[in-house]
């Protein structure tokens, strides 16, 4: 039994050195917990919600290179939002949402304390356009306690245990990125977390294909910060097994 928990202390203490070397990282190379989060990989973005981990699914959308003026934020591709709905019958809503479910099976020690501290992120350009243009985007951030598979019943009843977003509102030009931030305690119970990047109709509900003309995100990356209480947690956690590791050799 000792050992086990020496062991799981020791983890624990690797675990938050690691995270005080990635602070202030911009990219948090190494520590990144979500997948495909620069969209370099094509895959089929269109469906109701995710059901597993590393799938963005979500509203009418798609994987493209270069295009509208518009140059990926990093690699070659992005992802362009462009309906409010994942098929072609209804498009009086205002949101095109692109949603991904985080694995925190690789910090869920950290998650268990109740301190653990998400960052999440992400770029979002658009076309010029006239007034009737949209420019709102955001970022969100929502735990879950429970399977992956009742998640769409989770996010239809707003059942997450905490929840936060980021909004930005884009300028006219096409060469440079707006970054949305959201940062997000985890409650101890948290077993997942659900990423949903998002372009809003701010300016104009349009209800016909396309809804939005020329929007697209880029860099959608979620990481785990050191809260100054998980380190100092850690820190003394770390102290004390060390401290009994001594009384132990000296007895
Ligand atoms: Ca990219
Ligand atoms: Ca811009
Ligand atoms: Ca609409």
């Amino acid at each position: 039994m000792r050992s086990t928990s020496g062991a799981r202390m020791a983890g624990l203490c690797s675990v938050g050195l690691g995270l005080t070397l990635a602070a202030g990282s911009a990219f948090a190379a190494g520590n990144e917990l979500a997948v495909n989060n620069g969209y370099e990989l094509v895959e089929n973005t269109v469906g109701f919600l995710p059901d597993a981990y590393g799938d963005w699914r979500g509203d009418f959308s798609q994987i493209t290179v270069a295009q509208d003026g518009i140059i990926p934020f990093e690699g070659v591709e992005m992802l362009q939002l462009i309906d409010t709905s994942f098929d072609v019958s209804s498009k009086n809503t205002v949101a095109s949402e692109v949603w991904q479910l985080i694995d925190l099976t690789s910090v869920m020690d950290v998650v268990q304390t109740g301190t653990a501290e998400l960052h999440g992120e992400a770029y979002f350009n658009r076309i010029a356009g006239d007034q009737l243009t949209d420019t709102r985007f955001s970022v969100m951030l929502s735990a879950y306690s429970g399977s992956t598979a009742d998640f769409s019943d989770m996010w239809s009843s707003g059942s997450h245990l905490a929840q936060a977003q980021g909004i930005i509102y884009t300028d006219a030009d096409t060469q440079t990125w707006e970054l949305a931030e959201i940062n997000l305690v985890l409650p101890a119970e948290t077993d997942y977390v659900a990423l949903r990047v998002a372009a809003v109709e701010d300016s104009f509900n349009d209800l016909y294909h396309p809804e939005f003309a020329g929007h697209y995100a880029d860099a959608s990356a979620v990481w785990l910060v050191p809260s100054p209480a998980a380190a100092s947690l850690l820190l003394a956690g770390c102290g004390l097994t060390m401290g009994g590791r001594r009384r132990r050799k000296t007895a």
